[in-house]
């Protein structure tokens, strides 16, 4: 009798747990059909078909709809209090280069409510330099062993691998994502390295948005965002315009060209980024994904129910409504590429990350190149996804390359590449 239940009891659980996985699609045959929004036809039906409208009208109406319904507004304008520069070190990297840090400060009180911005500038060539930017996962002092790089103090996510304890840094979490950022290679190639801790914005953690800078924004007895107001990546991409706010007051960094980019869910922030402020020249995303790059509406991966379940704080509360519902979102992901146009925006999948829906990235940046034909320059240069390992590099860029869901130095290779495309190549 034992045996029998003890059987039953295995049965349930391998058929509960099939169950779940079988929630997830990885099958191209199963994508039910979709419209896609059109992102040269106003929400009134009319075509867009020249560069007036698009800049004047259908441009803020994507915007808008982004806001509303996807990553929320940002209440408000919050005047920094300061950035003060608190080192700065040429003879950083044996010499290389100069290593500055900067905080920016959010609020009067000296408090949590601050960022540290490291920026790594190449020494002997002339300045100013483009940079790229880019946030990380656990903190600055992660993405080079240099012992000068301030230790963050904020909180992190757990990882024992990572030396965090009690989910704060310690001296052995120095350098433990140096694989991520190819520091001396950037530096060697004549561009400039600029970081941020994304929990400096917001911790990333459900928290009912008491942490982090959202409550700088509140109104009077406003306790939470509003359900059109900013999640996290909201936040985090805050935090980038920020960046860059300091890098025009900074004389070495040539802030008419800066590349922003991120892996991942700092790669949809990376995205949101570049397509709410313009003054980012170029736009990186990285295995971004679901709310990122990849077409919500294919339903394939991870799904809009998927991501607002286990990360309720990324989003708008808003976005909970497409939950099941994608086909009702008044917009898709191709338009937030779009919204990039007509800068250079580089879209990068892997192989073994179909989490992430390698074929709905390459397809919003597809979808979005009449965009950027409208404004005079070439799409993507193919109509079919490139093989594996063979990038196709322009004004919008693709590639997917082989492996996991990582950033790796094959895709950095591609991102100087178009990087020297764009800004001129420094040596
Ligand atoms: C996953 C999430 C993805 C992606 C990733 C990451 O768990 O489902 O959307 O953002 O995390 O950021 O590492």
């Amino acid at each position: 009798m034992r045996t029998f239940l003890f059987v039953l009891i295995i049965i349930f659980c391998t058929y509960h747990l099939n169950a779940q996985d079988n929630k997830v699609n990885y099958d191209e045959s199963k994508i039910p059909d979709y419209e896609l929004p059109d992102p040269l036809t106003m929400e009134n039906g009319a075509k867009v078909t020249d560069a007036e409208t698009w800049w004047n009208q259908r441009r803020p109406e994507i915007l808008e709809l982004f806001e509303t319904h996807v990553y929320g507004k940002v209440p408000c304008t919050l005047e920094i209090i300061s950035f003060d520069v608190y080192s700065s070190d040429d003879s950083a990297l044996s010499g290389k280069a100069t290593r500055k840090q900067v905080t920016a400060h959010f609020a009067p009180d000296n408090s949590d409510q601050k960022m540290d911005i490291l920026i790594y500038l190449p020494n002997g060539v002339s300045r100013p330099v483009p940079v790229f930017l880019g946030m990380n996962f656990y903190g600055n002092h992660t993405i080079h062993p240099d012992p000068g790089i301030t230790l963050s103090t904020q909180w992190m996510m757990a990882n024992d691998e990572f030396g965090i304890v009690d989910h704060r840094a310690t001296e052995a979490s120095r350098g433990v994502r140096v694989s991520r950022f190819p520091v001396e290679e950037i530096i060697g190639r004549g561009y400039g390295l600029a970081t941020i801790y994304y929990g400096d914005l917001d911790p990333d953690y459900d928290d009912g948005f008491q942490n982090g800078i959202h409550p700088l924004f509140y109104e009077k007895g406003q306790t939470r965002p509003k359900s059109d107001e900013w999640g996290s990546i909201g936040a985090w991409a805050w935090g980038l315009s920020r960046a860059m706010d300091y890098f025009e007051q900074d004389n070495d960094i040539d802030h008419q060209q800066v590349a922003v980019f991120g892996h991942s869910r700092l790669g949809k922030t990376a995205l949101w980024a570049g397509a709410q402020d313009r003054r980012f020249a170029l736009v990186i995303s990285n295995d971004s994904g679901c709310g990122g790059a990849a077409i919500s509406r294919r339903g394939i991966g991870e799904t809009v129910e998927q991501i607002n379940t286990r990360f309720p704080h990324w989003f708008c509360d808003n976005f909970n409504r497409y939950n099941n519902n994608e086909h009702e979102l008044p917009v898709d992901q191709h338009e937030l590429i779009a919204l990039i146009a007509p800068r250079p925006v580089y879209i990068a999948s892997a192989e073994e990350d179909q989490w992430a829906d390698p074929k709905g990235e390459f397809l919003s940046a597809l979808y979005a190149s009449p965009v950027y034909e409208l404004l005079g320059k070439q799409g993507l240069a193919v109509n079919e996804m490139p093989a594996i390992n063979e990038p196709v590099i322009g004004t919008v860029s693709y590639h997917i390359r082989s492996g996991k869901h990582d950033l790796t130095w094959y895709d950095w290779q591609q991102y100087l590449k178009f990087a020297d495309l764009h800004f001129g190549s420094r040596k």
